[in-house]
């Protein structure tokens, strides 16, 4: 084919792609291969939030606005290459939110589901359907899907949790709903601890059916998992992979313990190194005790993230990546692996082979 011949074709191929344009059309076979690839091509990137580093930022909201003002006073943690998007990884939000001595979050309830993990201070409150639940660091608290929640601070000291939101689906699917309570807060129903009583031993009362696809315990406590991590390490394998980790479940389903998001905790012992991992889960680790090392290959280059307690990093989709550990860690993090799982979507490549 000589080039004038290959001028026309591309000549009336251009002309007749603007007229598919017009009619609101356009040829796979010009975008099959970015379309569907033979592995993930992913936009976000591993990265870590240094919270020695950023907790200055956050206090200094607290002068710049108030909870009231704010509604909620949060500072997003955003991928670096998904900028504006309010985006930790493709399908999960996190930020770091700070409730100041005294201040309210006011009560509204959404459909995105949130959870948030406890940083530091102590005498923070969420209030869920007016259920008041008291948070310590390294607990994690549920707000399910449409359920109100308002936010508050009975101690003497600044109080900083990591919420983590399925909201970039939620966007995606388009099923966006708020709305704000009427009162600053959502009057007092049942007693602090009220759902772990009820659920939280293992056994529940006959007749009772929880009515939402949460797990009806709000509040997971850092004591009690951590109790838990210690005695099982004494007596179970370290898993190559993940040293010792604990999945948070609904214990009437024995499922996640959330509908949209799955959430850990894990133990890596003193100069632990897992062997490489690869899963199509998005996550989002926050460390409570600990540090260590993150070694992840990002385009057949192995980066090295060196994490410590608050820490906050994200490993995206398929990034191959090892854990090391100097101490003896324990790490939180949540993902969008109940999602997948449901969808069929779910893969993982243990070892590199
Ligand atoms: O606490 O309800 O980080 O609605 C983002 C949206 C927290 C919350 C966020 C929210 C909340």
């Amino acid at each position: 084919m000589n080039s004038s011949t290959q001028n026309q074709i591309s000549e009336e191929r251009a002309e007749y792609y603007g007229k598919l344009r017009g009619h609101s059309c356009a040829p796979l076979w010009e975008h099959l291969a970015q379309l569907v690839t033979p592995e993930p091509v992913i936009t976000a990137i591993p990265h870590l939030w240094d919270y020695s580093k950023i907790r200055e930022d956050l206090l200094h909201s607290a002068s710049v606005i108030t909870a009231e003002e704010a509604e909620r006073r949060v500072l997003m943690l955003e991928n670096p290459t998904l900028e504006g998007k309010a985006r930790i990884t493709e399908s999960m939000y996190a930020g770091l939110q700070l409730i100041m001595p005294g201040e309210i979050a006011r009560a509204h309830r959404h459909s995105p589901g949130a959870l948030r993990f406890i940083v530091e201070g102590s005498g923070g409150y969420t209030s869920v359907n007016g259920e008041k639940t008291y948070m310590e660091p390294g607990d994690f608290i549920i707000t399910p899907s449409m359920a109100w929640h308002d936010h508050g601070n009975d101690g003497d000291n600044p109080v900083v949790w990591m919420d983590g939101l399925d909201l970039p689906l939620v966007n995606h699917i388009g099923a966006m709903f708020m709305d704000h309570y009427p009162e600053e807060q959502f009057p007092d129903g049942q007693p602090h601890g009220d759902s772990y009583i009820r659920y939280g031993s293992n056994m529940r009362q006959v007749g009772a059916t929880p009515d939402r696809s949460d797990s009806p315990i709000f509040s997971y406590p850092y004591a009690k998992s951590r109790e838990t991590l210690e005695k099982l390490s004494k007596t179970t394998d370290w898993d190559p992979y993940h040293g010792l980790k604990l999945e948070y479940i609904d214990p009437t389903t024995g499922g996640a313990a959330m509908s949209t998001i799955s959430t850990f905790l894990q133990l890596l012992p003193k100069d632990f190194k897992t062997e490489e991992y690869q899963t199509t889960e998005n996550t989002t680790y926050s460390v409570v005790e600990g540090d260590g090392r993150l070694s992840v290959k990002v385009k057949n280059e192995t980066k090295v993230i060196k994490w410590k307690k608050n820490d906050v990093f994200v490993i995206p989709c398929w990034y191959p990546h090892k854990f090391i550990s100097n101490s003896d860690s324990t790490i939180f993090s949540f993902s969008d692996k109940v999602v997948q799982t449901k969808l069929g979507l779910f893969r993982e490549r243990r070892g590199n082979n």
